[in-house]
């Protein structure tokens, strides 16, 4: 299991971004993610965007430096010319690397704890209201996007969604988990049947990561 939450920032001696290593095996998400799927959304779309980011990020020495999530943080800061490609690029990287830690192999799940149930509790009336609260606003992303539990400045838990390769970070939310549904992350196995991919998602969540993502968020903003 892994103890750190900031895999956004595994880079190589050149200080480019590396894809993350995957905790577990293609397979180990069937039979509700099937390996194929987890394989060329992990090795070619994923990487693709690590690559771009990359490419975009040449010759700027100052922001080779910076985690992507303090890339996405302030795009203010990141050069006209390039911001769209760190934005959607970065943001891939990012959004990417955050959907494959927070899945864990099916019948591993972790438990959730007591201070993350106390949030579900408090800000969805418990688990399984989350639950459905999330699962109803991802699946209605209209086109390619991301369904998210996060939180935000106030500490407060939140559900949002967003487009593209849009990251909460940009809007100032700590993201805990994420809900890919561009079709890349579900068609092979599911077509057109969305809804059934999202709801399967709950069978592979890695609430011990979520639990300890909420932890160092709330300590984050404590500062
Ligand atoms: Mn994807």
């Amino acid at each position: 299991m892994q103890t750190t939450t900031s895999l956004q920032n595994v880079a190589n001696e050149k200080g480019e971004f590396i894809l993350p290593k995957l905790e577990y095996a293609f397979d180990a998400l069937e039979p509700y993610i099937d390996a194929q799927t987890v394989e060329i959304h992990y090795a070619k779309h994923h990487q693709t965007y690590i690559t771009n980011l990359n490419n975009a990020l040449k010759g700027h020495d100052n922001l080779i430096k910076l985690s992507v999530e303090e890339l996405l943080t302030d795009l203010s800061k990141i050069p006209a010319d390039i911001v769209n490609l760190v934005k959607n690029h970065g943001g891939g990287h990012a959004n990417h690397s955050l959907y494959w830690s927070v899945m864990a192999a099916s019948g591993k799940n972790g438990n959730i704890s007591k201070d993350l149930q106390a949030g579900l509790d408090k800000f969805f009336g418990g688990l399984d209201s989350f639950k459905d609260q999330l699962a109803k606003s991802t699946i209605s992303v209209f086109g390619s996007g991301w369904g998210w539990l996060s939180v935000n400045n106030k500490g407060e838990l939140i559900i949002e969604t967003s487009l593209n390769q849009d990251s909460p970070l940009s809007k100032g939310n700590i993201p805990l988990f994420v809900i890919d549904v561009w079709e890349h992350a579900y068609y092979l196995k599911y077509q057109n049947r969305r809804a059934e991919y999202v709801q399967n998602i709950f069978s592979n969540t890695n609430w011990e990561m979520i639990s300890l993502r909420y932890e160092q968020a709330l300590n984050k903003l404590k500062g």
